[in-house]
């Protein structure tokens, strides 16, 4: 079994020790710090994933996961981050209201720290009304939101509605993804942009600046 197959496994098992070192030897044999987080934790998160839509696996199971793929990726973190530039700009980034699912959101700031910005992360369950009152006290250019459920991107919505009828109108750029997000629903509610995945956010915040 590749060490990319090991992690994916041990990710699965939710072996956090077994994770973090696996990725460490998988660094050091020379693989990509991004095959490490696409074809190793990603694609064992993606098991789980499946698992948990079929009631294979319950609640317990998917967080001890989620744990093992946080020790994972704080060993990949500086690496994704790597940039050594001036700050690009400043995002203000969290997980909409209600919702506290923050692994896609803390890739998505691992990917815009690499691509050379300053990341204010107020972490999940964050209400609109706090985008807004940070995004103005960071002088931020960019709000992006996350949401992994059906039932909080809506949120998104409200976001959008407290920045235009705030002074920030028009001065900052909303950026929304998560799962079920796409972009005939941010059309719909009127943000700025939509990106499918990490690397495309930070991509779509470099365009914004
Ligand atoms: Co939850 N969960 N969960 N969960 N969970 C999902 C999302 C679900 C699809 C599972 C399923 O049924 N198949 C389902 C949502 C259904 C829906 O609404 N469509 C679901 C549910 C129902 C729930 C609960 C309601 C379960 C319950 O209690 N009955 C509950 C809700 C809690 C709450 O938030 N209020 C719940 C709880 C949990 C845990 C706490 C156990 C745990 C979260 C732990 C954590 O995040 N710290 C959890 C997990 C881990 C998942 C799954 C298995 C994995 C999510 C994940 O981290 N994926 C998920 C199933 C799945 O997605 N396959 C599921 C890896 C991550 C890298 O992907 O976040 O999609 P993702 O991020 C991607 C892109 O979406 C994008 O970039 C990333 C890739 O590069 N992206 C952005 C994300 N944010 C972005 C922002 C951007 C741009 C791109 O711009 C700003």
């Amino acid at each position: 079994m590749s060490v990319l197959e090991q992690i994916s496994e041990e990710l699965i098992k939710g072996k956090a020790n077994e994770v973090r070192e696996l990725v460490k030897k998988a660094l050091e044999e020379g693989l990509a710090p991004g095959d490490v987080l696409n074809k190793g934790l990603l694609s064992g998160m993606s098991v789980v994933g499946d698992r948990f839509k079929k009631n294979e696996i319950y609640v317990p199971e998917v967080l001890i996961a989620a744990r093992a793929m946080k020790a994972g990726t704080e060993v990949l973190k500086p690496l994704l981050a790597e940039s050594g530039v001036k700050p690009a700009g400043t995002v203000v980034l969290g997980t909409v209201k209600g919702d506290l699912h923050d692994i896609g959101k803390n890739l998505v700031g691992m990917m815009m720290e690499g691509a050379g910005f300053a990341v204010v992360d107020l972490g999940t369950d964050v209400p609109s009304e706090k985008f807004v009152e940070s995004a103005k006290e960071s002088k931020a250019e960019i709000v992006a939101a996350s949401a992994l459920l059906t039932t909080t991107m809506t949120g998104m919505k409200d976001i959008v509605e407290k920045v235009k009828a705030s002074d920030l109108s028009g001065k900052v750029k909303l950026l929304i993804g998560g799962a079920p997000v796409t972009q005939a629903f941010c059309d719909e509610i009127g943000a700025d942009g939509y990106a499918p995945d990490a690397a495309s956010a930070a991509d779509l915040a470099k365009e914004f600046i």
